[in-house]
């Protein structure tokens, strides 16, 4: 079976995906999800410039090789317009192997390592009641492990708060690329941030007892002391995780903010390679791995890395925001059903166009997450309704302090 032809699809239903479509001459279609939020016609170019004339004609089998080829072939190693775009082959050619052998693809992983995958998502609210009517919305929509952000005193608009409670909250309708023709800019604090967010901790620990497994993403705001300190004063309120305390680059960061506190650390959703994580995990510096597959090249890459976290005591917690298409969520759900050292799976629902351009099979219940049996990643790509909605160039906001000092976003 020999790969025919390869070709993207960029659509915009109400956020931009990159998805790339590889047909074999036997008929058989995959789909990789190639999105990078507000730099999605770079990974678009990279693959139809210089990866889809490599692949005509190859062996679509060979997922491994073709995988070493693109990867060490381009000469110029990771990155993550190249890591996505890699990690796009390697989805749809998994989803070639899987619809080939009638499996669904958690099954040429190793087979079913549990029912479900525990999945947790996003309350927010500009202030504390309104995040309690986002936190109850999520537990009645069936979530079982939630993560917390609030608005801080003081500063307009903050990251991960929805800007209202429409939908009765659950939904997350906090979309942070805008489609204005420079970023948004918004103002940061944070010291106010960390005299805030242990009174929400606080208070939602009182409201809703000590068992509801709850997180919190530091979004890259702290230095490492600072994170020490957050990760200090969070203990009494037994957080799942602390994601992304500090800037992903600095790992020995890490290891301060670890010798002072025994709240579990994640990070790794701007990582592009498992070598990112060699300091991190050999010497035990993080708890969970936050990698996307859709970012970290794959299927084939990121069941090595997380064999290797594995090794170290670290469990998996794949990134899983809207910005992450079907496509990359799906094959982040077969992974996470095969994997030994499974922690816990980031879910938000896409929106219903976003649903009409990507049918999925997979299923949410009882707070569990099931990739579903249908035979490959179990996703089709509908380009009709894709092509009902083109592309819109969208920009990640831009953080500054409150003096005016660009800060990581
Ligand atoms: O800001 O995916 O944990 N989730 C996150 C996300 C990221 C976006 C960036 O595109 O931090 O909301
Ligand atoms: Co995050």
């Amino acid at each position: 079976m020999k790969i025919e032809s390869a070709e993207t699809v960029v659509t915009s239903p109400g956020r931009n995906f990159v998805t790339l479509r590889i047909t074999t001459t036997d008929g058989v279609t995959g789909l990789g999800d190639a999105t990078l939020n507000g730099r999605e016609l770079a990974v678009d170019s990279y693959l139809r410039d210089h990866v889809a004339p490599l692949l005509v004609g190859r062996d679509a089998g060979r997922v491994e090789d073709t995988w070493q080829y693109l990867y060490r072939g381009a000469y110029w190693r990771r990155g993550p317009v190249t890591m996505a775009a890699l990690a796009a082959v390697d989805m749809a050619l998994w989803d070639i192997k899987a619809k080939a052998a009638g499996m669904p693809l958690y099954q040429l992983l190793g087979g079913a390592s549990r029912t479900g995958a525990l999945a947790y998502g996003h309350a927010s609210g500009r202030d504390v009641p309104e995040l309690f009517d986002s936190v109850r919305a999520h537990l009645e929509a069936g979530y079982r492990a939630i993560r917390i952000q609030t608005g801080i005193p003081g500063l307009d608009s903050v990251y991960g708060v929805a800007a209202s409670t429409a939908g009765g909250g659950q939904r997350y309708d906090y979309e942070p690329a805008r489609p204005t023709a420079l970023p948004v800019e918004e103002a940061w604090d944070t010291r106010a941030y960390l005299r805030h967010v242990p009174t929400v901790f606080e208070a939602v620990r009182s409201e809703f007892g000590p068992e509801l497994p709850l997180l919190h993403d530091g979004h890259h705001r702290m230095t490492p002391i600072q994170a020490a300190k957050l990760g200090k004063a969070l203990e009494p309120y037994d957080l799942f995780w602390l994601e992304d305390a500090t800037p992903g680059e600095d790992q020995a960061a890490l290891r301060l903010i670890r010798q002072h506190t025994t709240t579990p650390l994640a990070i790794g959703e701007v990582f592009n390679s498992a070598h990112d994580y060699t300091l991190l995990l050999q010497d035990r510096l993080i708890d969970y791995v936050r990698s996307a597959v859709t970012h970290t090249g794959g299927i084939t890459a990121m069941k090595k890395l997380l064999d290797m976290a594995g090794h170290y005591g670290a469990k998996s917690g794949i990134h899983g925001p809207t910005d992450i298409s079907p496509v990359g969520m799906a094959a982040a759900l077969h992974l996470d059903i095969a994997i030994h050292n499974f922690g816990i799976q980031e879910y938000m629902r896409h929106t219903p166009e976003t649903l009409e351009v990507f049918r999925t099979s997979y299923t949410f219940a009882d707070g569990l997450l099931h990739p579903s049996d249908t035979p490959g990643l179990g996703v089709e790509l509908d380009t009709e309704a894709a092509a009902r909605f083109p592309y819109r160039a969208a920009y990640l906001p831009v953080n500054r302090l409150t003096d005016g000092t660009v800060h990581d976003w």
